[in-house]
C-alpha cells in the first residue's frame, strides 16, 4: 500500500500520548458506563465512520477578490490524491475523494484508478461542472445549462454530465451530483416555469444515461451566481426534480447553501422521509455559502442533522443511505488541516447523536415534556467525545494528534521543492 506519511512516524508519535490517552478513555468510559453506556460500540462506530475529501478542497481558496496560494498546493488530480491520502493516513475517516470535472483533468483514468487504489482511496460522487465556460467552449453557459434558452448550451451540459458519468464509471464511483447556477439577476430576466421545464427536461436526459447501480444527487443552492433567482433554489425545487426525475435521483443538501437560521435538521428530516436524501456537502457558514469549516460555528446545528440521520438508521428507515462529503473552501488556513479537523467534527457529531437515548427522547416527545426532550439532546451533545474519536484514530493506525504530526513533518515546504509551480498558472480550480 502506497502511504505519504510513514506508519512509523504515526506509530512513534502515538506512543508518546497513547497513556494520557487511555487513561481519558477510561475516564469516559467509566462516566457513560454509569448510564448503561457501553464505550466500545461508540468507538467501534467512530471507527467505521467515514466521510469523502472534496478534490478541489485540497487547494487554497479564494473569493472573486483574491486567492493568497500556499506554497506546494497540488496541481493536480494526482497531487491533490497524494494530499487526500495524507488526510486519510492522519484522520482514518476519509478514505474516499470526490472529483469534480474539468477542473480535475484526467488523460488515464485507468492509472489514476490504479494509484487511488494503491493510496486505498475510493472515488465517490462525479461533480459536473456546468457553471463556467471552458477555454474555447462553443456554446457559453452566462445564461444558465440545463435550462439555457439556448438548446445548444442545453445540449452541451447534457453531454458534459454524461460524459462525467463515463468518467466515474472508469473510477468505480456510482453517483453523479449536479449543482448547476442556473438562475437570473433580474426580476423578469427569466420565465420561472418555463426554466424549470428546461431544466427538467434536460435532467431527464441525463437520467436516461445513469446505469442501473447509479444514483444522481441534485444541490440545492438559494444564491450565488445568480443573486434575483436561481432555478433550483431550495429542497422544494429540489425534492420536485428528485421526484419527478424518478427513483434514482436524490436530493443533496449543502449545509451553506440555505438562508441563516434555515431549519435545516427538519429540511434533512422531511427528505429522509420521502426517501430523497442523496447525501451532503458538509461545511458551516455565517451568511450563505461561506464554505466555513464543518463544526465551525454551529456545532448544535451539525448534531442536530446528526440527530436525524442516526434517528433514521435507529429506524431503519427504507432507502437510507446518504453519501457524507465535505464541500469547503479554505481561504486562511492549509486546506489538508482544515479537512482533517472538519472530518473529525462531523464525526464527532455522528458519534455524540449516536449517544442520544433514542427511547427516552421518544417518551418526552409523546408526553410533550419539551423541557426533558430538549435536555436529551443537549446531554449528548455536552459528553466530551474526543477520547472516542482519538481511541478510534488509535486502533486503525491513524494519528491520536493529526495536525500535530502534520506539522512535525513540515509537508508544504517539501511539497514545494517536488511541485515546482508556474508563478502564472492560475488557481488549482477552486471558485
Ligand atoms: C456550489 C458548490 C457545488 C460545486 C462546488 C464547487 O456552491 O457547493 O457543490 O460543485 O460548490
Ligand atoms: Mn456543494
Ligand atoms: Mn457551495
Amino acid at each position: 500500500m502506497l502511504r505519504r506519511i510513514e506508519s512509523s512516524l504515526i506509530k512513534d508519535k502515538n506512543e508518546e500520548l497513547y497513556t494520557d490517552l487511555k487513561s481519558d478513555y477510561d475516564a469516559l468510559a467509566e462516566k457513560l458506563g454509569r448510564d448503561g453506556i457501553d464505550i466500545e460500540k461508540f468507538t467501534e462506530a467512530a471507527e467505521k465512520f467515514q466521510i469523502a475529501v472534496p478534490s478541489w478542497g485540497t487547494g487554497t481558496g479564494g473569493t472573486r477578490f483574491a486567492r493568497f496560494p500556499l506554497k506546494g498546493e497540488p496541481r493536480n488530480i494526482f497531487e491533490k490524491l497524494e494530499d487526500c491520502s495524507v488526510i486519510n493516513e492522519l484522520s482514518g475517516c476519509t478514505d474516499s475523494v470526490s472529483p469534480h470535472f474539468p477542473w480535475d483533468k484526467v488523460d488515464d483514468f485507468s492509472e489514476l484508478k490504479q494509484t487511488s487504489d494503491e493510496y486505498g482511496i475510493k472515488w465517490v460522487s462525479v461533480n459536473s461542472n456546468t457553471f463556467q465556460d471552458q477555454p474555447g467552449q462553443e456554446t457559453s453557459y452566462k445564461y444558465g445549462s440545463m435550462s439555457n434558452t439556448q438548446q445548444s448550451s442545453r445540449d452541451l451540459a447534457i453531454q458534459h454530465n454524461l460524459d462525467c458519468i463515463e468518467y466515474g464509471q472508469q473510477l468505480g464511483a456510482n453517483s453523479l451530483t449536479v449543482w448547476v447556477g442556473d438562475g437570473s439577476n433580474h426580476p423578469g430576466q427569466q420565465h420561472f416555469q418555463k426554466a424549470f421545464e428546461r431544466y427538467l427536461s434536460s435532467m431527464e436526459k441525463v437520467y436516461a444515461g445513469l446505469p442501473s447501480d447509479w444514483e444522481m444527487h441534485i444541490e440545492h443552492k438559494m444564491f450565488e451566481p445568480a443573486f434575483y433567482s436561481t432555478v433550483i433554489q431550495d429542497w422544494g425545487s429540489n425534492i420536485l426534480a428528485a421526484m419527478h426525475l424518478g427513483p434514482k435521483c436524490k436530493s443533496l443538501v449543502d449545509l451553506g447553501h440555505h438562508a441563516p437560521n434555515t431549519n435545516i435538521e427538519m429540511i434533512v428530516s422531511r427528505l429522509i422521509q420521502f426517501k430523497k436524501l442523496g447525501g451532503f456537502h458538509f461545511n458551516d457558514s455565517k451568511y450563505g455559502d461561506d464554505d466555513l469549516d464543518s463544526g465551525s460555528l454551529h456545532p448544535y446545528q451539525q448534531f442536530l442533522i446528526f440527530n436525524e440521520l442516526v434517528d433514521a438508521e435507529y429506524r431503519q428507515q427504507a432507502e437510507f443511505d446518504p453519501s457524507y462529503m465535505l464541500d469547503q473552501s479554505h481561504n486562511v488556513t492549509d486546506p489538508i488541516e482544515s479537512l482533517i479537523v472538519s472530518a473529525i467534527e462531523v464525526q464527532r457529531s455522528y458519534i455524540k447523536a449516536l449517544l442520544v437515548d433514542r427511547e427516552s427522547l421518544y417518551g418526552y416527545q409523546e408526553s410533550n415534556d419539551a423541557m426533558m426532550a430538549s435536555l436529551e439532546l443537549k446531554k449528548a451533545f455536552n459528553v466530551d467525545v474526543t477520547p472516542i474519536l482519538a481511541m478510534a484514530r488509535y486502533r486503525q493506525s491513524a494519528a491520536i494528534n493529526p495536525i500535530g504530526v502534520y506539522r512535525s513533518i513540515d509537508y508544504r515546504t517539501r511539497m514545494d521543492k517536488d511541485r515546482p509551480r508556474d508563478p502564472n498558472a492560475s488557481g488549482s480550480g477552486i471558485v
